[in-house]
């Protein structure tokens, strides 16, 4: 297993986003490439921290708080005024497993940063349940993340985060947060469930950056 070097100033690795078609329509993210020291399977496996919460979608809201302190919220009724697209993306998990091709329905993040105004850098995903994880902002944007609401044509599972999660597919699977409550930002990063214990702040599969140093 290579370790890689020090988790770098995510500022560092900012990258020009891909064209996107925009916030509707299909996007495919999938290459059906193995990033190195990965295998394929054509399971779903669930990795769960924890037992899976059970959120209704009459109390699910999303919050998303920038560094002044203000806050902005969605309700379940909001998010379905948001864009959707299908998304067609390849899941790469640090345990080593990657699936191809899976089929998803979500609002890109990129429609709730809209009406947010913030320069922060860094993201704090938490979770209903208690989980977190961070990334850099920039990975959220760019239509490359989506709030995922639907698998493969039906209603996202709960052991798969239903019935809202974080959708990252170009980095590695533990940030494509469960249950997703609440976006952080910050000018500092603060380290996530993972991350706290020694894996990647950034974490991009194809860079193998499974681990901090
Ligand atoms: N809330 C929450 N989100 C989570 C996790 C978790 O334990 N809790 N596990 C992460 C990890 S390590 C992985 S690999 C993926 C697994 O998603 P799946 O169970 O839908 O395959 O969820 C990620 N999101
Ligand atoms: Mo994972």
């Amino acid at each position: 297993m290579s370790a890689e070097g020090p988790a770098g100033g995510p500022a560092g690795e900012l990258r020009v986003p891909p064209a996107t078609r925009g916030f509707t329509g299909r996007r495919r993210e999938r290459t059906e490439e193995l990033p190195p020291g990965q295998y394929r399977t054509d399971d779903f496996p669930v990795l769960s921290a924890g037992p899976t919460p059970r959120v209704d979608t009459g109390e699910w809201r999303f919050t998303i708080t920038t560094e002044t302190g203000s806050s902005h919220h969605w309700d379940w009724n909001g998010l379905h005024r948001l864009p959707r697209t299908e998304v067609v993306t390849d899941l790469h998990c640090v345990t080593r497993w990657s699936k191809f091709g899976t089929r998803w329905s979500g609002h890109p993040l990129d429609a709730f940063f809209a009406s947010v105004s913030t320069s922060a850098e860094h993201a704090l995903v938490t979770c209903y349940g208690g989980y977190t994880t961070n990334l850099p902002v920039a990975d959220l944007l760019g239509g490359r993340a989506w709030i995922a609401t639907g698998y493969d044509g039906e209603p996202l599972a709960p052991v798969h985060g239903g019935p809202a999660r974080l959708l990252v597919p170009h980095l590695y699977l533990w940030k494509s947060a469960k249950w997703v409550r609440s976006l952080t930002l910050s000018t500092a990063e603060q380290l996530g469930f993972w991350e706290g214990v020694g894996y990647h702040a950034h974490g991009d599969p194809w860079r193998e950056q499974r681990y901090a140093l």
